[in-house]
């Protein structure tokens, strides 16, 4: 096969101070940080829906991207020969993953079971790509958003028929995904939310997608895929709102509904954004619950009004996400997936490496850093010093479980007012991250 991008050879290592804008130098995926290589802390993946069915356009215009290995046609051939086109990326910028949703590798056919075996006939080609590159599936989806079946929503559609249908792609994308030994299942429910309450039973939808998962669970067990099921939580954009809408509204569902024990959060950083949060804190709520499994590494915009899916270059955030994940002992079925795209702008093919580069280093940096703040332990020392009351008398008894309402009376009666305890220091903390930065 004629090669898609003959300017560029394997990415490479070349350290901080390389000028080569197809090189790394930060991310060098066989040094040995905190027990792992970095390679296997940052776990990168391609997202296939970005980098190869992306056009380039936005709610204002027209596609631009450059793709001149891609005839536009919407045909097995063109999905097959896209496929390996995908893999000389992937294979030449070094991730180790990738993730897809059924419709951007396959199309779809005039039927259910034409789409089926049009995706069978593609998933033939990644096995191949995959055994031949050693490039590993990070996690599959199903798109249940674009096609206008779905405009009421999927597993929340109040028409069964749709249920159905969507209950069948499902299926078939966990078969797919189990035949492609990916480590993992994404659930993001893109159109299971609402656009008007006047005409949305709330109750009634929830208990539906709850039942779906359940299913989809059931399923999974069956067939013995053992990779982990995730939830995608994003507030809104298609809907108004969305059900998944943050970390801490996917946690009380799965909760809810009996499903916590069989799925953790993929959290990405521009939905944190959408829903009022920072990334920090959506990493740290589905982190204290045991629940953050993955990461779709972006960043939106916010001073735009729609999901921008850049890719992440603030090495701040890095840092902090990288905190958080070294905090929880590191991914293990998860990984960084960029799900981000270039700018329309930037439509040349050789902007995706550069954009997967940056992105690359970024994240090397973040987790350079972050390793480095916890070896200098001031940090950690000022955070610990806050609960200082909590290690002895008082405050050890009550997380004891041996007080009680009576006895805290006694204890605040027989005792002087608690007033100035401790500073936050948040001033010293911020300025202390900022020397790694
Ligand atoms: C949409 C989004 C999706 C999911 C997978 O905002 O993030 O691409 O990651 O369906
Ligand atoms: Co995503």
């Amino acid at each position: 096969m004629k090669s898609a991008f003959p300017e560029v050879t394997k990415i490479s290592y070349e350290g901080p101070s390389s000028k080569n804008a197809l090189a790394f130098k930060h991310y060098d995926p066989a040094k040995v940080i905190e027990n792992r290589t970095m390679a296997e802390h940052l776990r990168f993946s391609v997202a296939y829906w970005h980098t190869f069915r992306n056009v380039l356009g936005d709610p204002f215009g027209i596609g631009t991207a450059i793709r001149p290995w891609d005839d536009g046609s919407n045909s097995v051939e063109n999905a097959c020969n896209r496929a390996r086109v995908a893999f000389e990326f992937i294979e030449k910028l070094g991730a180790p993953f990738y993730a897809f949703h059924d419709r951007d590798v396959a199309p779809e056919g005039a039927s259910l079971a034409e789409t089926n075996r049009n995706l069978d006939a593609v998933v033939k080609v990644l096995k191949e790509e995959q055994e031949r590159t050693g490039t590993k599936l990070l996690w599959a989806t199903a798109n249940l958003f674009t096609h206008p079946r779905f405009l009421h929503g999927a597993a929340t559609s109040p028409n069964a028929d749709v249920f159905v249908y969507a209950a069948a792609q499902v299926k078939k994308a966990i078969e797919v995904a189990h035949e492609l030994g990916a480590a993992g299942y994404t659930f993001w429910g893109g159109r299971e939310g609402y656009s008007s309450l006047w005409n949305t039973d709330m109750k009634r939808e929830l208990e539906h997608l709850a039942k779906f998962l359940h299913m989809a669970v059931d399923y999974k067990k069956q067939i013995g895929f053992q990779g982990t099921f995730y939830i995608e939580p994003k507030p809104k954009e298609p809907t108004k709102h969305q059900y998944d809408s943050d970390a801490a509204a996917c946690l009380n569902f799965l909760r809810e509904y009996g499903l916590l024990e069989d799925f953790k959060l993929n959290l990405e950083t521009n939905h944190a954004t959408l829903a009022g949060h920072s990334m920090q804190h959506e990493c740290e709520v589905a982190a204290a619950a045991g629940a953050l499994g993955s990461l779709d590494a972006n960043v939106g915009d916010e001073l735009l009004g729609w999901d921008t899916d850049q890719f992440p270059t603030n090495i701040y955030l890095t840092t902090q996400l990288m905190l958080t994940v070294l905090k929880m002992g590191g991914f293990t079925s998860g990984g960084l997936n960029f799900d981000a795209k270039v700018r329309r702008e930037s439509f040349e093919p050789v902007d995706l490496f550069y954009a997967h580069i940056g992105a690359m280093d970024a994240l090397a940096r973040g987790l350079k850093n972050a390793s480095a703040i916890r070896a200098d332990g001031r940090l950690a020392e000022l955070l610990n010093g806050r609960y200082a009351s909590w290690k002895t008398g008082i405050g050890a008894a009550i997380e004891a479980g041996k007080e009680d309402f009576n006895s805290l009376d006694k204890h605040a009666l027989s005792n002087p007012d608690p007033i100035q305890h401790t500073s936050g220091h948040q001033e010293l903390l911020e300025s202390i991250v900022n020397e790694f930065i």
